[in-house]
């Protein structure tokens, strides 16, 4: 890796961005239409970053109108999604300007997340060129705020190396980021028709672009209620058969024994409850640690926690930025306050002044059963435990319905195999960092509530975007 930027050519590479206004409109066969009018803000300053403009019901229907699946070759099709992922990775001055201003994206955060996405891109123009199948037709992707720009990108990879025509929506709050995208992906030679962009709110611009029988597929990203109203739009608008692949929330669990290295175990649960404010699907949000260590363990993560730099994650030694809106930040602190009033509240950071910070803050719970959903924020919630309460333990985590990911810190053996066999979750840490996915070589999605899998940026994902594959003759020989 020699073209890794320092942190000082990063700096002066986004600096022309720290103020630059950005826009976002919808992008209709190449063609940029409305206004601008709406103000998209900075979540740490409340300081505007640039302005969108929500795509109409006509946009939408002009949009279905000219979208063509994607005429070239796999082999063109890769060498173009290979020169998107050229092109992300030389304009990593604005993107890092742009994650860290609309999505307040620390800069450890942005460069994984622009690495995530250049890796996607390159991963799945790889595995386009192995797919026997041709594209569905049409395929919306709906993408989260928290992922900007690799979810955003990873979604619309997929269904174009499979030679799809995409309708991009991302996320309300991230429009500009994604409309930098696109314009990159454009740029590197994705046909205008076969990539168009739709910024607007879910229950409008969403509704309409997974209820319309002109759709072949749906690629979804984002909470488990919205993919329930998802699914059943397509139930009663699109044809049987279209495909869902939804990725949605988690209720993550750790458990940490007496036999766990602590040092090791508290990094990791650091790293994974407050990394990007605790806004990742894969974040540890209920710990159980075993009741002889606990206390002891417990002072060495608060230790850990007052180490943590919280603010502007323009400023280059922030660790942990704003999270994403008013309403994140009214919800999560609603919690922590019904926590405190309970006299659960076991440590909190102090907050900064300004924009929707909440500080880095630990619950005290009895343990995931009483947890009813997911608190989408640097939250972390710890229970203790005795080693016959483990049986119990697995059920209550399986009973969450949930089953994103799962942290073990232990030396005992026989302890690994019991615990992940008897766990439905999709994806497992032992011993290591319980942090999201790695393109290629830790595919990630959920079980149950969690999503449909397949994995994304794992083997089996691309074929979900074709005509599913004929069904052997009758009477063929079986294996
Ligand atoms: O999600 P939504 P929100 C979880 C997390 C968070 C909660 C709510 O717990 O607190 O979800 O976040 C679009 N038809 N995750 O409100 O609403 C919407 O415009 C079609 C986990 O941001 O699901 C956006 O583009 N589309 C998660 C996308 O869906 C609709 C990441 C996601 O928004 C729609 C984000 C509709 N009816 C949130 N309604 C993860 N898995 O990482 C909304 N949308």
């Amino acid at each position: 890796l020699t073209d890794v930027p320092t942190l000082a050519r990063i700096d002066a590479a986004r600096e022309p961005h720290g103020k630059a206004e950005f826009s976002a409109q919808p992008i209709l066969a190449g063609k940029v239409v409305g206004a601008t009018p709406k103000k998209v803000v900075n979540p740490a300053t409340g300081a505007s970053v640039g302005r969108v403009t929500d795509a109409t019901k006509e946009d939408v229907d002009t949009a279905l109108k000219s979208a063509k699946p994607w005429a070239a070759g796999a082999a063109e099709r890769a060498t173009v999604l290979n020169r998107a992922a050229d092109l992300y990775e030389e304009n990593f001055g604005p993107i890092f300007a742009l994650l860290a201003r609309e999505a307040g994206k620390t800069q450890m955060d942005a460069v994984a997340e622009l690495r995530e996405a250049v890796d996607f891109l390159r991963y799945y123009a790889a595995r386009g060129l192995e797919l026997k199948q041709p594209p569905l037709g049409i395929f919306t992707c709906i993408s989260p705020w928290n992922f900007p720009l690799a979810i955003f990108t990873g979604q619309i990879a997929a269904a174009l190396a499979a030679g799809n025509a995409v309708l991009a929506k991302p996320a309300e709050q991230t429009p500009l980021i994604a409309a930098h995208a696109v314009a990159l992906l454009h740029k590197a030679g994705v046909p205008a028709s076969a990539l168009q962009l739709l910024p607007g709110d879910g229950a409008t611009v969403g509704a309409r672009l997974t209820s319309d029988a002109r759709v072949n597929g749906i690629c979804f990203t984002g909470s488990t209620e919205t993919a329930m109203l998802i699914r059943k739009a397509m139930a009663r608008h699109l044809a049987p058969g279209a495909p869902l692949i939804a990725e949605t929330g988690g209720l993550n669990a750790m458990i940490v024994d007496s036999t766990a290295l602590p040092e090791q175990a508290v990094r990791d649960i650091v790293a994974s409850s407050f990394q990007s404010a605790g806004q990742r699907c894969s974040a540890l949000r209920c710990l159980y640690v075993q009741e002889d260590i606990a206390a002891h363990f417990t002072d060495m993560l608060f230790g850990a926690m007052e180490e943590l730099t919280v603010g502007d994650p323009w400023h280059l030694a922030t660790d942990v930025g704003p999270v994403i809106d008013e309403e994140a930040e009214q919800g999560i602190r609603a919690h922590i306050e019904k926590a405190r009033r309970e006299g659960r509240l076991l440590r909190q950071l102090s907050t900064p002044r300004g924009g929707h910070f909440v500080a880095p803050t630990v619950i005290r719970v009895k343990g995931i059963a009483e947890m009813k959903r997911e608190i989408f924020g640097p939250v972390l919630h710890v229970a203790t435990f005795d080693a016959e309460d483990l049986p119990k333990i697995i059920d209550d985590i399986n009973a969450t319905g949930y089953g994103l990911t799962f942290g073990l810190h232990t030396r005992i053996d026989n302890r690994v195999q019991e615990v992940t066999e008897a766990l439905h979750v999709g994806n497992i840490y032992v011993n290591r960092n319980q942090i999201g996915a790695v393109v290629g070589s830790q595919p990630f999605g959920g079980e149950g509530l969690s999503g449909t899998g397949p994995k994304a940026g794992g083997p089996e994902y691309l074929a979900r975007f074709t005509k599913p594959e004929p069904a052997p003759a009758a009477g063929a020989a079986a294996g």
